[in-house]
């Protein structure tokens, strides 16, 4: 793993700098004209995006731990090669791409945006977990909006199928003063009642504990802050899962690494491969996901 110093001689800028973030951890700043952000190789996780001018996107846990090998909670976690629990034992949820530490690939600058480019590829110990030959690529483009890239592709002999969440907690106000658009009549697998198929009438208001998974095309979900006065948009594209969460008090409250009131400020809307929408990628094929957010 490079040091701290062997990554700023190859990649800082007056726009990109890496230094030692919380936990002794290295982290990544970005400072742009158009937004701020910082991310961490440790899972390739993103904690910060905030447009200039606006207020900052991601909610971040006070509690989170920043530990090598462990996922960050709060900011964007990169949830690959599967969502939610593993088939098999002593796998991690939502498998191991966040508690893996990512390297710089590339970094890109342009009078609107910052681009960076991670990668993690197939080793013996990601074989002892996943037994497949990959690489996976991610992209952060760093502007006036952010957009989340996940680029996977099978370099085996075999295929394989990933299931995958680019799982962006959200900064709001009050979470039981928002509403989220653009899933109305959008069947979902509610995750709270046996994985039971239900539709969505209207929009989605948050009154209780909300763990769904929609299955639907390319829908733009916006999250309406009403106290903050602001919409927060998110797009995507080689998806056709969206996931809501929202732990509400007594997960809060179960969470070591969530603070018991932090429910109150976030919502997670996820873009993801999830349940029917995982992906099959045969040899020497590739699939990307991304998300894309903007603040109005
Ligand atoms: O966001 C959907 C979900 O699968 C929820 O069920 C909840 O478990 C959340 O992910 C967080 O999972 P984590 O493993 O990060 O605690």
């Amino acid at each position: 793993m490079p040091t701290l110093e062997e990554l700023n001689k190859l990649y800082a800028t007056d726009s990109i700098n890496f230094q030692v973030g919380e936990g002794g951890l290295p982290k990544c700043t970005i400072t742009h004209p158009n937004a701020t952000a910082e991310f961490y190789l440790n899972g390739g996780h993103m904690t910060h995006f905030q447009p200039t001018e606006h207020q900052p996107v991601l909610w971040m846990s006070s509690e989170s731990k920043f530990e090598a090998g462990k996922p960050i909670r709060g900011g964007i976690p990169i949830c690959w090669p599967w969502f939610g629990q593993a088939v098999e034992e002593n796998r991690p949820q939502h498998g191991f791409a966040r508690n893996t530490n990512w390297t710089v690939v590339e970094t890109q600058e342009t009078v609107d945006f910052v681009a960076i480019e991670l990668k993690i590829e197939s080793n013996a110990e990601t074989k002892s977990i996943w037994p497949h030959s990959f690489e996976l690529k991610l992209r952060f483009e760093i502007g006036k909006k952010l957009s989340i890239e996940l680029e996977t592709r099978n370099t085996g002999a075999a295929s394989f199928r990933i299931g995958t969440a680019i799982h962006s907690y959200f900064n709001v106000t009050d979470a039981s003063n928002i509403e989220l658009s653009g899933l109305d009549q959008v069947d979902y697998i509610d995750q709270l009642d046996n994985n039971l198929p239900k539709q969505q009438q209207g929009e989605i208001k948050i009154r209780e504990e909300i763990d769904r998974v929609y299955i639907e095309s390319g829908h733009q979900v916006s999250i309406v802050d009403r106290t903050m006065n602001r919409v927060i948009k998110i797009k995507k594209s080689g998806s056709q899962s969206t996931v809501v969460w929202n732990p509400w008090i007594s997960k809060a409250n179960r969470m070591a690494d969530f603070p018991d009131d932090g429910y109150r400020t976030m919502v997670c809307v996820e873009t993801a491969n999830a349940f029917t929408d995982v992906r099959e990628i045969a040899p020497d094929e590739q699939h990307v996901i991304m998300q894309k957010i903007s603040v109005a």
